[in-house]
């Protein structure tokens, strides 16, 4: 027995009870990382995904300081409408939240910590956390890295956004003993664009595979996660001619205003959103419904294989 509550949606709770395959998706994006309305839509959308390619989503969230793992849709519009007062939870800040009885969007590393002590091992989002441009510097590095250092829960992302140092992310990858597997690609991709210009450590081609290798991962007890990159689909990714300015100006812009710490990331989310005259949230919202549909088949085959 858990010695923790996780409020389980009644879908969530019946799928894992019969060991049918469950999807975990974060809700940083919801509150942090898209603005309302779209991130209501995205939000749904991604469920509807899921459900279409053959699994159950479970939205995680901390709600008045429970742990929930899926979500009525009455409690994804509280999420997404909350302006940004809402809190921002990584794992290390869940313990405050049940005890202040905070509502609070969960990151890539609160989100796999809730899915691996409910039993769900395969999670879906957009980007995730890495080391920022800088970190030599500010030691800005995501919490989402050491998570997947130490939880084994299956992250499906679009890669990670040049906002942060992606030769040092992998670095750390690395150090962490996370596998990196490229999904029918050789390259590790940079979210808005199929390629960062650094391969991946590995490339599978179909979800048969990377179910299998999720389940030989486990089997070897290392106790880590795994990151499965999944460049965004060819007709919405944005050209590095389009896209790299806008980050390096975004970037500049955190620099100067002395934005650090939690807020960084949404900022630059924000911004870049701004200066790319919403091409980048069109892009965004493509990449994540993409990365739900693997995610759900991966975990199709991974029940599959299991049972
Ligand atoms: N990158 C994105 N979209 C997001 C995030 C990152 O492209 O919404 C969110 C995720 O929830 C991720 C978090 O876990 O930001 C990382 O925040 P930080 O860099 O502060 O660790
Ligand atoms: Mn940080």
């Amino acid at each position: 027995m858990r010695k923790i509550e996780i409020i389980l949606g009644k879908e969530v709770s019946e799928a894992l009870a019969a060991s049918r395959p469950v999807v975990a998706l974060e809700s940083t994006i919801i509150t942090h990382g898209m603005p309302y309305p779209a991130n209501l839509e995205t939000a749904l959308g991604v469920e509807a995904v899921v459900r279409e390619n053959g699994a159950v989503p479970a939205t995680i969230a901390v709600i008045d300081g429970k742990l929930h793992a899926g979500l009525e849709r009455d409690v994804i519009e509280r999420l997404a409408k909350v302006e940004r007062g809402v809190v921002k939870a990584s794992g290390r800040d869940l313990a405050v939240a049940m005890v202040k009885g905070q509502t609070a969007g969960t990151t890539v590393s609160a989100t796999m910590k809730i899915a691996a002590l409910a039993g769900i091992s395969i999670f879906a989002t957009g980007g995730v956390g890495g080391v920022h441009r800088g970190a030599e510097q500010t030691f800005d590095i995501s919490a989402d890295l050491t998570e997947l250092g130490r939880t084994p829960v299956a992250v499906v992302c679009a890669g990670v956004k040049s906002i942060l140092d992606i030769a040092k992310t992998l670095e750390y990858l690395e150090t962490q003993r996370v596998p990196v597997i490229a999904y029918q690609s050789d390259d590790f991709p940079a979210f808005f664009t199929r390629s960062s210009g650094y391969k991946a450590d590995h490339r599978l081609d179909s979800a048969e595979d990377i179910a299998a290798t999720m389940l030989a991962h486990d089997a070897l007890e290392t106790g880590t996660g795994m990151l499965i990159a999944n460049p965004v689909p060819e007709d919405d990714a944005l050209t590095p001619e389009f896209i790299d300015g806008t980050i390096d100006d975004a970037v500049a812009e955190a620099t100067e205003r002395g934005i650090g710490r939690k807020e960084l990331t949404p900022f630059l989310l924000a911004r870049i959103n701004e200066l790319s005259e919403g091409r980048s949230l069109k892009a965004n919202i493509a990449l994540v419904r993409n990365n739900a549909a693997l995610a759900a088949r991966i975990a199709a085959a991974r029940a599959k294989a299991s049972a």
